[in-house]
């Protein structure tokens, strides 16, 4: 509390300078709030392939998109994790049709972005060369493929026979599929009537499911794959539970995009949506034994907020948004985007080419934090001072620990370490750094950029000296900037 209160008169200080232009030199230094380490309070594991993104379906209407040809985008992919996991779906999947003798026709030039739900989507072809390719841009990233099939407009047989395709050629890198997206909007946005609800799903789920296993008796399934039903969770996993891989939902922290409302202030601070869906995630996996994954995310739904999910502030929160549902025991995420959405992680298109932008580069830092082994264990640690906007999340694995502290608030913080053991060297420092939170491009970690084919390495090699004599010690004081983020290797 006295930190906190020493924050706020900082803060009045600042505006106070500002009017009077009093030198910022002469004002306190930041405040300084210590961190405790539990390194026995195990929180949970990360899985290695706990990272992830998801896409429109329509992108498969360019069979050459998902491809090991488009190099790039394989680089792009890669670099965020050695293993992840590929969600196929979105409004798109429900007005996309399998074509097993279809003309496989390379639309070029198109950036299929996330789609706004403001038309309806035009019908793509899946064809089985959309398949191949798929598989072989898995084999060259590493990743795993979570694929939707189409409950609102497609057939039970035609879903199967879709499946027995995509199973059959995908092999080892197909993970589960999802029958239906978002059907707890259907209700809302005409592909259903409007009493349309948890028990008619149920009834249409099996259906699907049971047509499919028949074609493919070894499938695997995920779902409901909801937009925001947190109710349905629970009676979703009792029903299917043996047959379920995974669970999952959908989460967007705000929107729409016209609302005044949706700010990147908003977006920084704590949202009690995130919490209450993660509270019925946690309820329904003790319940049933099935693991949840966030399967499709991000920061503004109907495609995204200018200003808001194409912000350094959104790098930030795609990162802690990660760690928020790794520490809830979630065993994955994956963020939507594709094309030139505004929250898309990864922009661009084959003939035009890619970049990272700021989600990115919050996945990478989190990428960076799970360590040379790609998976770790959450475990315990804690800030003093209970500001909401500065946090901190800690890993450990055979190599060591690691701290991943975030300062989305406008005023600086020092962070002393109380690492609870001599540390003999200095501790590493990794940032992601942004010139504003509101900034939408000149975002680094480790003070560089990533290239637009993935290559990424850190130019920056800080190194924290313990505070003690002879340059070791118990403690080290981080300054954290306002609105940053730093990866701490003890
Ligand atoms: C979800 C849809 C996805 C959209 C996204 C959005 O599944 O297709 O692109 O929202 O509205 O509801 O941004």
């Amino acid at each position: 509390m006295a930190a906190m209160r020493r924050r706020d008169f900082l803060r009045l200080s600042l505006a106070a300078s500002a009017a009077t232009a009093v030198s910022p030199s002469l004002l306190a230094a930041p405040v300084t709030v210590r961190l405790t380490l539990f390194p026995d309070r195990r929180i949970a594991p990360v899985p290695a392939d706990f990272t992830g993104l998801s896409y429109e379906t329509a992108q498969l209407g360019d069979p050459d998109f998902f491809s090991p040809e488009n190099r790039a985008l394989v680089g792009l992919v890669r670099r965020l994790g050695a293993q992840g996991v590929l969600r196929i779906g979105g409004n798109t999947s429900e007005n996309s049709h399998w074509k097993a003798d279809g003309e496989a026709v390379s639309v070029s030039g198109s950036p299929v972005g996330p789609d706004t739900g403001k038309n309806t989507p035009s019908l793509t072809a899946i064809t089985p060369r959309a398949i191949d390719n798929l598989r072989g841009f898995l084999e060259a990233t590493g990743w795993n493929l979570m694929y939707g099939l189409n409950m609102a407009t497609g057939t039970p047989e035609s879903a199967a026979e879709e499946a027995s395709y995509v199973w059959k050629t995908c092999g080892k890198r197909a993970l589960a599929f999802q029958i239906g997206n978002e059907a707890d909007l259907f209700h809302q946005n005409g592909m259903r009537k409007p009493s349309y609800g948890q028990a008619d799903f149920f009834v249409e789920w099996r259906r699907f499911f049971e047509e499919i296993r028949r074609k493919v008796p070894e499938a695997a399934f995920a779902g409901p794959d909801t937009a925001n039903a947190t109710a349905w969770l629970l009676p979703f996993a009792q029903e299917f539970h043996s047959e379920l891989k995974l669970l999952t939902e959908h989460y967007y922290a705000e929107g729409p995009p016209t609302n005044p409302a949706m700010t990147l202030d908003r977006l920084l601070h704590p949202n009690p949506k995130l919490e209450s869906e993660l509270a019925a995630t946690v309820e329904a996996r003790k319940a049933t034994g099935v693991p949840f994954r966030l399967a499709e995310t991000n920061s503004c739904y109907s495609g995204g907020k200018e200003g808001v999910s194409n912000t350094f502030g959104a790098a930030l929160w795609t990162a802690e948004l990660m760690f928020q549902v790794a520490a809830s025991g979630g065993v994955g995420i994956n963020f939507h985007g594709g094309g030139y959405g505004w929250y898309t992680p990864i922009a661009g298109t084959r003939e035009k080419g890619f970049s990272a932008q700021p989600g990115y580069y919050g996945m990478l830092l989190f990428q960076q934090a799970l360590g040379q082994a790609g998976a770790a264990e959450l475990i315990d640690a804690r800030l003093e001072g209970n500001d909401p906007q500065v946090t901190v999340y800690a890993l450990r694995d055979g190599d060591g620990q690691r701290l991943v502290l975030f300062n989305k608030s406008s005023a600086p913080v020092t962070v002393d370490l109380n690492l609870g053991r001599e540390q003999k060297a200095g501790v590493r420092v990794l940032r992601l750094t942004g010139p504003s939170l509101e900034s939408t491009d000149g975002i680094t970690l480790g003070g560089a950029p990533v290239s637009r084919n993935g290559e990424w390495e850190p130019a920056t090699q800080e190194s924290l000296p313990p505070s003690g004599k002879n340059g070791r010690g118990k403690r080290a004081l981080l300054a954290l900037p306002a609105g940053s983020a730093a990866l701490v290797m003890l």
